[in-house]
């Protein structure tokens, strides 16, 4: 056991686990939490041995939001100022694959922080909700722009209006998640192991790729696909994919 806040290791080979660990405040996102969570993921940014990253809150809960106690500080001028902000910001920059693993709740800025995965495995009993019009204010870490373009407008109005929370299958049905899994910790995991072994910088562009497609026009994202396969057909990745097909071997990429 650690007292860490965010416990890393690595559960498969190239992959990385990021699991937040305050399970007293069931995962509030404190700001020392959000430092060391844009530090784990800069650093596996750099690591060349990291292909994929799994986020997760453990088998209980995801993360009930940001830190309560420490938005009762706030006002307008804290909040425009706000350090937290360009936290986000790291985050979001994260450049490799990145799959989140949810049990019990992501809510506020535990689904913000969900949606900030290019592919999210739900437990059964995972709960999703943006509740902070219960504490008078709205979703500041972009649920209200990115629930909306992911789950669709109703989904996001109800949520974000109401409080109410959507359970597992209400969210894959609305896109929120990729699958429900039994054990999603395990399921996780082994998405990004699947990932891992694929060429890592096809992986990269694809996913460039279609977060672009999001609010990119048709023709500007096609211009780009076609210029990343070009670029892709110069690596040797596409070199020993090809190669290993065509030997009926299994391919073994080097991110070269
Ligand atoms: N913050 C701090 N402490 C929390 C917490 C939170 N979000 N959620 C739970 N805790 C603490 C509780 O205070 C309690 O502490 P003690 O009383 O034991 O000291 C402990 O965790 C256990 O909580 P409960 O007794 O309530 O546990 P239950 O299992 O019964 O209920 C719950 C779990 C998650 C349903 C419930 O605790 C709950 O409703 N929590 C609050 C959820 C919420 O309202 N989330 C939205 C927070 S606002 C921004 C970016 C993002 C944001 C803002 C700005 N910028 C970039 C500017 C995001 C804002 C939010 O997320």
């Amino acid at each position: 056991m650690t007292d860490a806040i965010l416990l890393i290791d690595e559960p498969a080979p190239y992959v990385r686990r990021l699991t937040l660990n305050r399970p007293e405040a069931r995962n509030a996102l404190s700001s020392p939490l959000l430092v060391a969570l844009a530090e784990a993921l800069e650093a596996a940014g750099d690591d060349a041995n990291i292909r994929a990253v799994v986020l997760t809150g453990g088998a209980k809960v995801f993360a009930a939001g940001a830190d309560i106690k420490e938005l009762a500080t706030r006002d307008t001028v804290t909040g425009l100022l706000d350090a937290r902000t360009a936290l986000w910001g790291r985050i979001r920059r994260f450049a490799k694959p990145m799959v989140a693993a949810i049990d019990g709740y992501a809510l506020g800025g535990g689904l913000e922080l969900a949606m900030h995965a290019d592919i999210a495995v739900a437990g059964p009993t995972a709960q999703f909700g943006l509740p902070e019009i219960n504490l008078g204010f709205i979703p500041g870490g972009g649920g209200t722009q990115r629930l909306a373009r992911i789950a669709g407008q109703q989904l996001a109005m109800k949520l974000i209006l109401t409080g109410e929370f959507a359970d597992a299958k209400t969210a894959h049905a609305a896109g929120l998640v990729a699958e429900i899994a039994e054990d999603a910790q395990l399921r996780g995991v082994e998405i990004a192991a699947k990932i891992a072994q694929k060429a890592p910088l096809a992986a990269r562009l694809a996913k460039e790729l279609v977060l672009a497609a999001r609010d990119t026009p048709l023709e500007t994202g096609l211009a780009f696909e076609r210029k990343a396969i070009a670029a892709l057909w110069g690596t040797d990745d596409f070199k020993e994919g090809v190669g290993a097909f065509l030997e009926k071997r299994k391919a073994t990429f080097a991110g070269k």
